[in-house]
């Protein structure tokens, strides 16, 4: 009989290599399936909802907030509260980190980091958006309030990360370091799907994709670049989620690039939210992905909670390829 492994089915097989006795990391993954299962039910059904549009808030970073991201991110906050197993969260959303602090919590020795929704813009045009996610083990001890410290981690201490892709099917991608894992939700049967096992992502690609409309404000170096690859007739594609240009760069091959511009010149996309999870899964299959100063992103020093980087990530020889044009020109 051709039956797929689910998600908890696969979780539970690999929880021994994870050598995770207490179950504990592995029951926070299993959260994050659960999370993912409620935010795609509510994304589906958004327009008739009434839950489009606008909310008229502005979040922390400066971007209109619209009432599902509101909603997702509620929803990630109280699933990994309830979960018994988090320490605390720190979310794109919110303008500092959240310790469920419990004095009956003295295992929780995970935190974790969310965009509950990246390409929240796309959302009234049925767009794919996405929840990004990242799991910590904290450094203060167990038992006792958490630090900013514990959330303001490199990238390489990351012990697992993943996002679940709302599009033409809904997908959860996920890696703890080893392999990079994609699972494609059944709604018949209700549960994630081992679709994609150990996904690789191809060592070069014919897709380009990079906010073009921006390219009087970019480095000559990226403007470089972006010439080559129209000569090289390589295809330009971009959707305007993050998670979803990249979800394609990994299957398709290819690189995204979000350059410093002069409206955000330390680039726009949030390192701990966005960059070092997708650049864990990105790495994790095979690719590549570093700053404009070619530093990889996965050791930058994080200060803030809400800081940005420029990023270029994709297909290992896409990726060298354009730092050699950056690197080509010195103003
Ligand atoms: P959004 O503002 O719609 O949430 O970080 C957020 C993000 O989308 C990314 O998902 C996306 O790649 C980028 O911003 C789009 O920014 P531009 O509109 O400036 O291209």
């Amino acid at each position: 009989m051709d039956r797929r492994i689910t998600l908890d089915e696969f979780i539970v097989e690999r929880q021994s290599n994870l050598q995770d006795v207490s179950g504990e990391f592995s029951g926070l993954l299993r959260h994050m399936g659960i999370a993912a299962k409620i935010i795609n039910r509510v994304v589906n059904k958004a327009g008739l909802m009434d839950i489009l549009g606008l909310q008229g808030v502005i979040n922390s970073t400066g971007d209109n907030v619209q009432k599902l991201d509101i909603y997702a991110n509620e929803m990630m906050i109280e699933y990994l509260r309830n979960s018994g197993i988090c320490a605390g969260v720190a979310s794109e959303e919110n303008d500092d980190f959240i310790d469920f602090f419990d004095k009956k919590l003295l295992r929780s020795s995970y935190v974790v980091v969310f965009d509950p929704l990246d390409g929240s813009s796309n959302i009234d045009v049925n767009i794919s958006v996405g929840t990004i996610f990242g799991i910590y083990k904290r450094l203060s001890e167990e038992g006792t309030p958490l630090d900013r410290s514990d959330f303001c981690q490199k990238g390489i201490e990351l012990v697992a990360a993943g996002y679940v892709l709302y599009g033409t099917s809904t997908m959860l991608v996920y890696t703890t370091g080893a392999a990079v894992n994609g699972f494609t939700y059944d709604r018949g049967v209700g549960e994630f799907c081992l679709s994609h096992p150990e996904m690789k992502i191809p060592q070069k690609g014919k897709y380009y994709s990079i906010n073009q409309g921006y390219i009087h404000t970019f480095h000559k170096g990226i403007k470089n670049y972006l010439e080559h690859c129209a000569r090289q007739n390589k295809a330009l594609r971009y959707i305007g989620s993050m998670v979803a240009d990249v979800h394609r760069t990994l299957c398709l091959g290819g690189i995204f690039l979000y350059p410093a511009t002069t409206s955000n010149p330390e680039g726009k996309l949030r390192i701990l939210y966005e960059c070092n999870p997708l650049s864990m899964i990105i790495e994790k299959a095979g690719g590549k992905s570093v700053n404009e100063s070619n530093q990889r992103i996965l050791e930058l020093e994080i200060q803030d909670l809400h800081q940005r980087c420029s990023i270029i990530i994709g297909s290992t020889q896409d990726v060298d390829e354009a730092i050699s044009y950056f690197h080509s020109v010195t103003d």
